[in-house]
């Protein structure tokens, strides 16, 4: 029998809270979906829904609704609260409890189902409490494909099974699945979905013709969740679809056939939320074929989904990966800045350019990327990687909310004073990490990196840890405070374990080529992808200075370019991502680069070792299925931290010619 799906972070007796006797009522279609909600909560632990708002003690309602009720204390002090907190927006909910009753009154339908998985969340510490969102768009990409790709499989790096919304060259016929993954991104606060994968193969180009009345049954579950879907198109479409002999974005007949394209969508999907082109980049065609430039390709698409409400995710992820490796005067890095800062004040207001959140791919440690504070007349928004492509790919435990949570509050403008978050006013993009795994994720602590995806993306300044515990608490608990404790300690400085026994000093890569996993220092060093260390027998690391090397630092606004310039202030662990130096060059921790990878490759193994052992302590206090599993990944993760721990002290050993300090066996 194939096992349960794993109800994550929403277990059955989680909705307990919905299990007495609620009134719900309000305007908009999500007030069904809340009252669906209510309904099989109360069924399942007892408890009605109540006609008259006067006999129930949980209500649930929409502000118009809430108005005139004022009457019932709950909901005057949820009203409150809701004028105190400043002007209205769309999506805000409060929570409010007077004696034995709660309110959850939300500015509207979405605001209305956010207060109600919150009141299930929270279970009610506060009394009274109003949540607003920093941002409107709260996205995930998935990279799925609609036939399954002969190495990436039906997910590009996916790591958690098959695609959720295909199968076999097609949507799939039952979307059981993607009802329950909506849920839960609905309890999250997630608001929008790409469904297929940024690299645009010719099956999912289909997507935008003959296949729209499947890709409407997708959004169809999503919508009950308030979620809207997006599609990864390819720019060529008007060629690949559409017959034409180009696709110059300035050519007429483009123009006319992407018009009449998203006529086409919008009579499928009424709330389509537009498309989303990775363009000249990795293969994929754009507009440099036709020569012209990133914001002639973005706006024509833009101008064809406006009038419907829909926008473009434009993605910034453009660079050369035919580059000669010998020409060290080229930088991957530089590349994104290069290509669209001279085009800030180009675009349609309903282009949105996602920025990866540094500058080359998702490494374990990066700077902030400069492209987020380089185009201020440009909406922009910050794409992140739930799927942990490069930091373990689901084997490896490597909670991310702390690495998201710098970024986002990262003071990248006006001279340090104003951080990444509200820098992106296109909002905050993930990359997706579930599919039809049992337990979503693959491993199943990385559930944690989906709930705080979510959390991060509503609140940037959420503290990580803070949601960590909430997310343990929510699928391990709350009875058993000890399992709670373990999992926290356990996640709470994965990812600083992680950086320990990879690649150092934010020099990225060493991974295997093509599958991205486990180590292979020198794997990309003579290719054309542009992720190079430059390791020697005298010393390792990209000159990114202005002085001497590729200048990337200069794409930074102040302080950040004198502090990446200078070795004397660079942050250790970003100093081999901007400075290339001696194997003994001493760190600011006092230690030097050679002692550094000793001792933080052989610490990290340990460090690995003790979470065996934690999770061990478990056995018997979580589900057998899920013990299980992540005893299974832990076990790789121990192997492969070895792994890295042998190949990187031995290369540098062998490199640099420096011995361990303490004298450890390290390199044989
Ligand atoms: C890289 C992945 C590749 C993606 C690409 C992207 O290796 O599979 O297509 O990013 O973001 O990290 O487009």
């Amino acid at each position: 029998m194939p096992s349960p799906i794993h109800a994550a972070w929403l277990p059955e007796d989680a909705t307990t809270a919905l299990a007495t006797a609620v009134h719900v009522s309000g305007t908009g279609p999500l007030v069904a979906t809340v009252s669906d909600e209510a309904r099989a909560a109360t069924r399942l632990h007892g408890g009605h829904l109540e006609p008259d708002p006067t006999a129930a003690r949980l209500l649930l309602l929409t502000l118009d609704l809430a108005r005139a009720l004022a009457g019932e204390p709950a909901v005057a002090r949820a009203l409150e609260a809701l004028d105190d907190d400043g002007p209205s927006c769309p999506e805000r909910y409060a929570i409010a409890r007077d004696g034995d009753r709660t309110a959850v009154v939300g500015e509207d339908d979405h605001g209305l189902l956010h207060g109600t998985f919150a009141l299930l969340r929270h279970r009610g510490e506060e009394d009274v409490v109003v949540r607003r969102p920093a941002h409107r768009s709260r996205m995930l990409d998935h990279w799925d494909n609609m036939v399954s790709h002969p190495v990436m499989g039906t997910v590009e790096r996916g790591y958690a099974g098959d695609s959720l919304f295909f199968a076999d060259g097609d949507v799939r016929a039952d979307l059981g699945r993607v009802a329950g993954y909506a849920r839960l991104l609905a309890s999250i606060g997630v608001n929008r979905v790409a469904v297929n994968n940024v690299n645009v193969h010719r099956a999912e180009t289909e997507l935008l013709g003959p296949r729209l009345a499947d890709v409407a049954r997708i959004a169809d579950v999503l919508r009950r969740w308030g979620i809207r879907l997006h599609l990864s198109v390819s720019f060529a479409s008007p060629i690949v679809l559409g017959g034409l002999s180009t696709a110059d974005p300035l050519a007429e007949e483009v123009a006319r056939w992407w018009t009449e394209a998203a006529g086409r969508v919008y009579a499928a999907v009424p709330d389509f939320g537009g498309f989303v082109v990775k363009a000249d980049s990795e293969g994929q065609p754009g507009p440099f074929a036709y020569g012209r430039d990133h914001a002639d390709g973005a706006n024509v698409l833009a101008r064809a989904l406006a009038p419907h409400g829909g926008v473009v995710h434009w993605r910034a992820f453009v660079y050369d990966h035919r580059q000669d490796w010998r020409d060290r005067s080229t930088d991957r890095a530089r590349a994104a800045s290069d290509h669209f800062a001279p085009l800030d004040g180009r675009f349609e207001p309903d282009v949105v350019l996602q920025v990866k959140h540094g500058p080359i791919d998702f490494q374990v440690r990066e700077p902030v990327s400069p492209v987020l504070a380089a185009v201020p007349a440009t909406t922009v928004a910050v794409e992140l990687q739930l799927t942990q492509e490069y930091t373990g790919q689901q084997r490896h435990v490597c909670y991310l909310g702390p690495a998201w949570s710098e970024v986002l509050t990262f003071g990248l403008a006006e001279r340090g004073t104003r951080p990444v978050h509200e820098l992106v006013a296109g909002g905050v993009v993930g990359v997706a990490n579930v599919g039809t795994d049992e337990f979503w994720t693959g491993h199943p602590l990385a559930q944690a990196n989906l709930f705080a995806f979510g959390a991060l993306a509503w609140d940037p300044t959420a503290d990580p840890d803070a949601v960590l515990r909430e997310w343990a608490a929510a699928t391990f608990g709350p009875d058993d405070e000890d399992v709670v404790d373990t999992v926290c300690a356990m996640m709470t400085d994965s990812w600083a374990t992680y950086e320990s026994y990879t690649a150092p000093l934010g020099v990225g890569f060493m991974v295997r080529p093509g599958h991205h996993y486990g180590p292979d220092v020198d794997g990309y060093e003579y290719t054309p992808w542009g992720t190079y260390h430059f390791a020697d027998r005298d010393g390792i690391g990209v000159d990114r200075t202005r002085a001497t090397g590729t200048g990337f630092t200069g794409q930074y606004p102040s302080p950040w370019r004198e502090r990446y310039e200078d070795l004397a202030s660079c942050p250790d662990e970003l100093l081999l991502f901007f400075h290339h130096v001696p194997w003994t060059h001493r760190l600011h921790s006092g230690r030097t680069v050679v002692q550094h990878v000793y001792d933080t490759h052989l610490a990290g193994v340990e460090r690995v070792e003790e979470l065996v052992r934690q999770w061990a302590g478990l056995e018997g206090r979580v589900e057998a299925d899920l013990f299980a599993r992540v005893q299974e990944r832990l076990a790789e993760q121990r192997r492969s931290a070895q792994e890295w721990c042998d190949q990187l002290c031995t290369y540098v050993w062998r490199h640099s010619g420096v011995p361990d300090e303490h004298g450890r066996p390290i390199h044989p």
